[in-house]
């Protein structure tokens, strides 16, 4: 089933992109809940993390790449930062692709809510 961060990729809705590279986009959340809040996806549909498979290994791994990348620019690399994924409903995942949240600009507590 599509889903909205489908259409973002077909830019068939606006959002304001980051980073877009021929396997991922990188947007502002929104809806952010900290200073820096950039969503961080795959192109390839990916419901959730359950779905991921042993050849999607790169694409992970590049993402995590360029959450590094966008940290550096947005310069929250050395306060630091936070990345979670979100799956399924206990997670608290709304938008079923997978997505990681680069989140920075502020401190946030541990263990989370
Ligand atoms: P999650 O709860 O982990 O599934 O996070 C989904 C996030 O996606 C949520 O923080 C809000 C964001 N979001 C939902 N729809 C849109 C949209 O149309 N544009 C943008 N930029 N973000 C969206």
């Amino acid at each position: 089933m599509s889903t909205i961060f489908k259409k973002i990729i077909d830019k068939k809705i606006d959002a304001d992109i980051v980073y877009e590279n021929d396997n991922i986009l990188a947007f502002k959340d929104v809806n952010p809940i900290s200073p820096i809040h950039i969503l961080i996806i795959p192109k390839k549909e990916i419901p959730t993390l359950n779905d991921i498979a042993v050849s999607d290994k790169e694409l992970l791994g590049e993402m995590f790449i360029i959450a590094q990348k966008i940290a550096k620019k947005l310069n929250i690399n050395k306060n630091g930062y936070r990345v979670v994924f979100n799956c399924n409903k206990d997670g608290g995942q709304t938008v079923h692709h997978i997505h990681m949240h680069l989140l920075g600009g502020r401190s946030f507590s541990w263990p989370p809510g």
